[in-house]
């Protein structure tokens, strides 16, 4: 069975074919051209496909971890306090920092695996964590340099306006560190979109304004994080200039849901961040679904506010947090999360698209949002490569 992603129905006794690297007929099996025949074959019967997933918002490059503030916050304090007080973000800074290219290729290539495993077969990976030229470069070489190390692909993101150093002003940060590091970084290649942090313990709208002309000065698109901790505008923001996605938008509003479907903008829902810091306001998943704006769901694997890797375990949580449909969980982690990178070559199964494919253990596309932990797996197709 096929999960054809271009509705939420299932095409039954389908045949795909796959020649080179790309999708070139689906249907039923039964309608199979003639020509096809003298073609290798892989039967499974009973088994459901689906296109390769996507986790399209990550931080899997970085230093150290935060355990211990998973402590603190299970006695209390708070992931906005934590980073006030100068943990969060700015902590795995200093470990990021501390890292060598080496150590930060090693660290994060089991979290690859780890993603591989469950089917995925693009990621999308944000820097961030370096605040300075240097180590922004660091972490959006290694994020290359994992897509060349895996069968899988890597799609990058520049984040430098994610956190305020220690010690530096907003604005100085935005203007002699954050806008230089992003010509720097376009200027090898290593920038596929440019990301931001819009909340009160990270950076403004003016401010990210900003970074986002800068974008588009040079021929970048852009997404943001946007309304996780509160509501500053941020989505507004991202819809204004026509971003790929709005990223957590627990606070957004109906009205910012209006705007994100009038922009074209994907909600990218987040519900391993909104679990991690004890998050109690939910994204208007129906707000969305009422204007027609696409969602995706992602990890957000980062060392902090979502140390969570899998896939599958987002999709159940977007499911029982969220209160989104297996269908739109699944939706959300392979056609609208390609959507969210700026990606039309893969997320359905189609001719002309990649054949990046998931072939799973399971009969009814519900079943990889109920499992919890269970990874029904069969094998995945990579470009055509088993
Ligand atoms: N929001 C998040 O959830 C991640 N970044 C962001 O802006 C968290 C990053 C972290 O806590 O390390
Ligand atoms: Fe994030």
């Amino acid at each position: 069975m096929v999960q054809d992603a271009s509705d939420d129905g299932l095409l039954r006794d389908a045949a795909i074919v796959v020649t080179d690297q790309m999708i070139e007929w689906v249907g039923p099996e039964a309608d199979l051209p003639s020509g096809y025949a003298g073609l290798a074959r892989q039967r499974h019967d009973g088994r459901l496909v689906t296109p390769a997933l996507i986790d399209c918002h990550t931080h899997i490059v970085h230093g150290g971890n935060r355990a211990r503030e998973f402590e603190m916050r299970l006695n209390g304090a708070s992931y906005e306090e934590i980073a006030r007080a100068g943990g969060g973000i700015v902590s795995t800074v200093t470990a990021t920092r501390g890292a060598t290219e080496a150590e930060l290729l090693e660290s994060a290539l089991p979290r690859v695996d780890a993603l591989i495993a469950q089917g995925v077969g693009l990621i999308e990976i944000k820097s961030g964590y370096g605040l300075d030229t240097e180590t922004e470069l660091k972490m959006l070489r290694v994020a290359r340099a994992l897509g060349q190390k895996r069968p899988i692909r890597v799609v990058t993101s520049f984040l430098g306006a994610h956190a305020v150093p220690g010690g530096a002003d907003a604005d100085n940060y935005i203007d002699s560190t954050c806008l230089p590091a992003l010509e720097a970084a376009h200027a090898e290649g290593l920038v596929d979109a440019v990301d931001g942090f819009c909340e009160g313990i990270a950076f403004d709208t003016a401010q990210i304004a900003r970074v986002f002309d800068k974008a588009r000065a040079l021929g970048l698109p852009v997404k943001l994080h946007a309304e996780q901790l509160s509501h500053i505008g941020g989505t507004a923001l991202a819809a204004k200039y026509g971003a790929l996605s709005a990223d957590h938008v627990e606070y957004a509003t109906n009205s910012d849901a209006a705007a994100l479907a009038e922009a074209g903008t994907v909600a990218v829902l987040l519900p391993g961040a909104f679990y991690t810091i004890h998050e109690t306001q939910a994204p208007p998943v129906q707000a969305f679904r009422d204007h027609g704006v696409p969602m995706a769901v992602a990890t957000d694997w980062n060392p902090g506010s979502s140390p969570l890797g899998s896939v599958l375990v987002a999709m159940n949580m977007a499911c029982t947090l969220f209160r989104m449909t297996p269908a739109e969980a699944l939706a959300g982690t392979t056609r609208n999360a390609a959507r969210a990178l700026g990606l039309d070559d893969c997320g359905v199964i189609a001719p002309g698209m990649r054949a990046d494919l998931a072939i799973w253990n399971v009969s009814d596309p519900a079943e990889l949002s109920y499992g919890i932990g269970i990874n029904p797996l069969h094998s995945r197709i990579f470009g055509g490569v088993a």
